[in-house]
């Protein structure tokens, strides 16, 4: 199948070199799943990344969740992801002053130079995007930026009137900003971000699992089927994989079901 068959205009008019790699990559995979590789130790995470990578189209990292970490093994792990395909999303949820999220893409972790994608807050306004543009264009690299226009979280004060519109009115216009993460726990609400933001940027959702409703510590669980037909353009999942007994089948249920539900959204 191709691209343009599965995503339509999505594909045709998008821009977006990143974007455009993402929905290439749903295709030849058959999934719309990010894993969220959240386990503690470089072991773990190895094991993790051989068992499901066939299944999966991007990783999702917290590279301070880490306990052993190193630049060898960190480089050695990416490595790996990017061997299969995947994009490489470092979920940092920056929220600084620009001029400080733009330098802390540098540091010990030194994100801006293997990671593609990365979360921020728009809370300190939009110099956050052309802060972390110029630190990857100061590594000589183009990532994205995907803006939290919603939260998974029960209580979250994105939920504030006002707050999603302002963020997806910002995030729109500018060419750092990948897409936003939306929440895929409330498929009403994010058939309505959807709306907002219109067919050009993608929209990813955490909170999302095959066992719905209310998890550890306010974490809130939707349908991923609902979520992708909501206009969820890849669905974060972290424990329903990592956590599972069988993650390589995991993977391999959470990227069917995401594929159908893409595939009946497009009418195929
Ligand atoms: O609103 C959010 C935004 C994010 S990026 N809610 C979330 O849960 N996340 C992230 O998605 C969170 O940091 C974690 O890595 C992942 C969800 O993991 P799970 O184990 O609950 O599926």
């Amino acid at each position: 199948m191709q691209p343009s068959e599965v995503w339509g205009e999505r594909w045709n008019a998008n821009p977006n070199p990143l974007a455009r790699r993402w929905m290439e990559t749903v295709v030849d995979k058959q999934s719309m799943v990010v894993l969220a590789a959240d386990r503690y130790t470089m072991a773990g995470l190895t094991e993790l990344l051989e068992d499901v990578s066939p299944h999966v189209a991007a990783l999702k990292t917290h590279v301070d969740l880490v306990e052993d970490w190193t630049a060898e093994s960190w480089a050695e792990f990416c490595e790996k992801a990017k061997d299969a395909d995947m994009l490489i999303f470092e979920d940092r949820k920056h929220g600084d002053i620009g001029k400080i999220a733009r330098d802390q893409m540098g540091g010990v972790y030194d994100s801006r130079s293997w990671a593609d994608l990365m979360t921020a807050h728009l809370i300190s306004g939009p110099s956050v995007l052309d802060g972390m543009a110029e630190g990857w264009s100061n590594v000589g690299r183009h990532g994205g930026v995907l803006l939290l226009a919603q939260m998974s979280s029960a209580g979250n004060l994105l939920e504030i009137p006002g707050y999603t519109d302002a963020v997806v009115d910002a995030g729109k216009e500018h060419p750092a900003c990948f897409g936003f993460i939306g929440n895929g726990s409330r498929a009403n609400e994010l058939a309505e971000l959807r709306k907002k933001v219109g067919e050009v940027k993608m929209i990813w959702t955490p909170g999302v699992n095959l066992v719905t409703g209310d998890a550890e510590l306010g974490q809130r669980y939707g349908d991923p089927t609902e979520a992708v037909l909501a206009g969820s353009d890849g669905i974060i999942v972290g424990s329903g994989i990592h956590r599972s007994d069988n993650p390589t089948e995991a993977a391999k249920s959470y990227a069917d079901v995401s594929w159908n539900a893409l595939l009946q959204r497009s009418g195929l």
